[in-house]
């Protein structure tokens, strides 16, 4: 009888501690990110020159240097990782978001940092086999799989799911769809190519079509979700090819193959196109397309994540609206500790547990040990206060409560999510 009593949290230090348990054991799902798995080689990005030259940090630099764009984007990799590292990290303090993680990942690889040692770091990683280096990092970072971002239109990608594809339990496929929806004059021709009977206007048999083209690369890919990055001023319904496209073809596609639609909304790309990838920005976006698309189609699953720290209230309040739509991450120019900090308060303020607070969106493999690392810390710190606050009603709670709640925020809520009936 006894082995089966589980022991209430009896007081502030006990709950500290077993929320420390929870958030050190816990095994993450990063529901987002541009990794990709061991046999997408060409595609794989790791190691310190490609943490330096990382688009956050393109962007950081160019506000440091005077180097023109041109000769910036002629220098060889190294050479830029080099420029990066002179500008950002030993003529300035690197005390941004995007700095600190580059000095977090090495550190919880064992580099000294304090050395600032770039050749150190260099043979280091020069050293390491890239297979065994995603072992050692998720191992570090607590992650038990990640979603990577597929996108049938990039031609380095597409031949590896063609043949020469490797599943590897740890890297789950997402269905990304931009150029069907975003960029359909470019996007037809290819499925044309490709076989498939299109048209650049959204007929019936077009639609038709690109719900067979989704149908047979979701299923290559075993894709877990379809995904697309959209503009601030998405608008549904509209009266455009994008609107058409997403009421006509995707999301009758993502119906009949039982997969949620991932709308990540509020990005202004090529803001300055001389910064190349790093040049897109946020924009505000409004959340009544959201809405219409829940409302609309109740059968259908939704992920959200919004860029603008503006829209994450509104966010919010429409998921408590509708139980087909879930609520992730703090993306990119969110994902900085003081704004995690505010969403995850109103995320669980207005929703309970029942968010995926955060996700990656590392590119480069050694990131997600920093991106996990300082968005626990804040989690964590959000976690403590709001449970305190409910021993505090007089409220009990035990370890086993904790835990379920902590796995639910990463990861668990996600599968749960996905599972629903409607
Ligand atoms: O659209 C996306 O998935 C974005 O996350 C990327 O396009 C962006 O470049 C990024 O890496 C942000 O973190
Ligand atoms: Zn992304």
């Amino acid at each position: 009888m006894g082995g089966d009593r589980v022991m209430k949290i009896a007081n502030a230090k006990a709950l500290k501690a077993a929320l420390d348990r929870a958030l050190r054991q816990v095994e993450i799902t990063d529901i987002h990110t541009h990794l990709y798995a061991p046999c997408f080689r060409e595609l794989q990005c790791w190691g310190i020159d490609e943490l330096l030259t990382y688009h956050y940090l393109i962007a950081e630099f160019f506000r440091a240097s005077d180097l023109p764009y041109d000769d910036f984007w002629k220098l060889p990799k190294r050479g830029q990782a080099d420029a990066i590292w002179k500008a950002l990290f030993i003529d300035h303090s690197p005390l941004s978001e995007a700095c600190r993680g580059v000095l977090t990942a090495l550190d919880r690889l064992g580099l000294d940092v304090k050395k600032r040692d770039l050749k150190a770091y260099r043979k280091y990683f020069d050293g390491q086999k890239v297979e065994k280096q995603i072992d050692r990092v998720f191992e570090i970072a607590g992650l038990r799989d990640c979603y990577m971002t597929n996108d049938p239109f990039d031609d380095l990608e597409r031949p590896v799911w063609e043949g020469g594809y490797r599943a590897d339990a740890r890297f789950k496929a997402a269905l990304r769809i931009d150029p069907i929806l975003l960029g359909w004059d470019k996007a037809m021709p290819r499925l044309k190519e490709w076989g498939y009977d299109v048209e650049p206007e959204v007929t019936d048999r077009t639609a038709a079509e690109v719900r067979r083209f989704l149908g047979t690369w979701a299923k290559r890919m075993d894709g877990r979700y379809v995904g697309v990055s959209l503009p601030p001023t998405f608008a549904a319904p509209e009266d455009s090819v994008t609107g058409r496209m997403l009421e006509k073809a995707v999301l009758p596609a993502c119906l009949e193959l039982e997969l949620p639609l991932a709308l990540m909304v509020g990005v202004k790309r090529r803001v300055n196109p001389g910064l190349r990838m790093a040049g897109d920005a946020v924009g505000l976006a409004r959340i009544e397309p959201v809405e219409y698309l829940c409302a609309r189609y109740p059968k259908n699953k939704f992920m959200l994540t919004m860029l603008a720290r503006e829209n994450q209230h509104g966010a919010c309040v429409a998921a408590r609206k509708f139980r087909n739509l879930h609520l992730f991450g703090c993306w990119w120019f969110v994902n900085n500790p003081s704004i995690i900090d505010e969403i995850m308060r109103e995320r669980i303020e207005l929703l309970g547990p029942l968010v995926t607070p955060q996700h990656s969106d590392a590119r480069i493999l050694e990131q997600v040990v920093y991106k996990w690392d300082h968005s626990k810390k804040v989690i964590g710190d959000v976690l403590l206060e709001k449970y305190t606050d409910l021993l505090g009603s007089g409220w009990t709670l035990d370890e086993k409560e904790l835990r379920r709640d902590v796995d639910g925020f990463f990861g668990g809520n996600f599968r749960e999510f996905l599972k629903r009936r409607l």
